[in-house]
C-alpha cells in the first residue's frame, strides 16, 4: 500500500499522473497531458488489435518501411493513431516514428517536447495472435521554443529522456512507464476504459535465470556471446523468446531475465534502433534497478548520429548484464 504517497493500488493512471505531476521535472501540466494523450491512443490501438482477426485488418498492407521490412497494416494505423494524439494534444513539436523516414515536423511552435516512438513492435507477431506492443521515449527540445527544430532537438542521448514507457498487448494490456522516478505499471480494463494502477514502484530482480536471444541467429554471434548462451545452459536457464521486444521486456522485468540482440553477421549493428526502442527501454530497466548496454557501454550514454540508428542491445537483471559483459571482454 502506498497510501502514505497520495495513492495506492487500484487509483487510475488519470488520477495518478495529476497525483505525480509535482515529480515532474518541468512544467508539470504539459508532460501530463502527453502522458495522458500516448494512454488515448493505446486504448484506441488496443481496441483495434483485439477486433485484428475478426476484421481483417492484419495483414500486409504492401508497403514497406525504411528499413525494408513489410509494414502490417496494424502499424499504420497504430502511428496514425499516436500521431494524431500526439498533434492534437499540443504538446509536441515533433515526432520520430519507426514507420516513418523523416521526422515529422508538427509545426508547433509552442510546443516543447519531441517524442520518439515504435508505434506497434513486434510486427511479425501480428498477425498470429501473439503480444506486441508500443514503445516511446519524451524528450524536452534544446532549441528555443518557436523557432525551427533542430538535429540536436532530435538526436539527443538517451540519459535526456524525461519519461519513457512501454504498451504492451498481452493477455492483458498493460502501460508502463517512468518520468524518472521509478516505474509503474497499470493494467487496462477493459470494460471501464480505464488503466489502473497494478504494478506500484516496479524493481526488476537483481539476477536471474531467463535468457532471451533469437538462438537461431547463433552461428552469426561474437564468441563473448555465445560463450554466455553456453553457460545459461550449463546452469540450466530457461529459453524465453517472444520475438516482440517489449513482451520480451517485460517478462524479464518482472521475473528476471536478460534480453540479447547482439550484432550479427547480417546486422553488424544489431537489430533494434536506438532512438525508440533501445533508449525507451533503457531508461526504464535502469529506473528498475536493471541495466542496459550495446555491449560495450550504457545504452543511454551512446550519441545518437542517425534517426533510424540500430545498436546491440544487452538488457535486464545488472548480474546477467555483467556476466555477459565479461565474457564479451574475454574474447577480446
Ligand atoms: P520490428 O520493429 O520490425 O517489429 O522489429 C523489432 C522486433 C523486436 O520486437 C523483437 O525483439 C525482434 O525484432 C525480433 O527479431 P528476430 O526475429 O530477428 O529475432
Ligand atoms: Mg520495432
Amino acid at each position: 500500500d502506498h497510501s502514505a504517497l497520495g495513492y495506492s493500488v487500484g487509483v487510475t493512471l488519470d488520477r495518478f499522473i495529476k497525483i505525480k505531476q509535482d515529480d515532474f521535472p518541468f512544467a508539470s501540466g504539459e508532460l501530463s497531458q502527453i502522458l495522458r494523450d500516448i494512454a488515448l491512443a493505446s486504448k484506441i490501438v488496443n481496441r483495434e488489435i483485439n477486433r485484428a482477426g475478426l476484421s481483417n485488418i492484419g495483414g500486409a498492407f504492401g508497403s514497406t518501411n525504411i528499413q525494408g521490412e513489410e509494414q502490417q497494416k496494424l502499424d499504420v494505423v497504430a502511428n496514425i493513431r499516436f500521431t494524431r494524439a500526439l498533434t492534437k494534444g499540443g504538446e509536441v513539436c515533433a515526432i520520430v516514428s519507426e514507420e516513418d523516414d523523416e521526422v515529422i515536423d508538427l509545426q508547433n511552435s509552442s510546443g516543447k517536447y519531441v517524442v520518439a516512438m515504435d508505434p506497434l513492435d513486434g510486427s511479425s507477431n501480428i498477425d498470429v495472435n501473439i503480444s506486441i506492443g508500443t514503445i516511446f521515449s519524451i524528450y524536452r527540445r534544446v532549441t528555443p521554443v518557436g523557432s525551427p527544430i533542430q538535429p540536436e532537438d532530435i538526436m539527443q542521448e538517451g540519459n535526456k529522456q524525461v519519461a519513457a514507457g512501454y504498451v504492451l498487448y498481452g493477455s492483458s494490456t498493460m502501460l508502463v512507464y517512468t518520468t524518472g522516478k521509478g516505474v509503474n505499471g497499470f493494467t487496462y480494463e477493459n470494460s471501464l476504459g480505464e488503466f489502473f494502477l497494478s504494478h506500484p514502484n516496479i524493481q526488476a530482480p537483481k539476477d536471474g535465470n531467463i535468457y532471451s536471444i533469437n538462438e537461431g541467429l547463433t552461428s552469426q554471434m561474437q564468441n563473448g556471446v555465445k560463450n554466455y548462451v553456453e553457460s545459461c545452459k550449463k546452469r540450466n536457464f530457461s529459453a524465453r523468446y517472444i520475438g516482440s521486444l517489449v513482451a520480451d521486456f517485460h517478462r524479464n522485468l518482472l521475473k528476471g531475465g536478460i534480453y540479447i540482440y547482439p550484432k550479427t553477421n547480417k546486422a553488424p549493428d544489431g537489430k533494434l534502433r536506438l532512438l525508440y526502442e533501445a533508449n525507451s527501454l533503457a531508461f526504464i530497466a535502469e529506473q528498475a534497478g536493471a541495466k542496459a548496454t550495446n555491449g560495450e557501454e550504457r545504452i543511454l550514454n551512446i550519441q545518437p548520429t542517425a534517426l533510424h540508428q540500430r545498436t546491440p542491445l544487452y538488457i535486464g537483471s545488472g548480474q546477467m548484464v555483467d556476466d555477459v559483459y565479461q565474457f564479451m571482454k574475454e574474447e577480446i
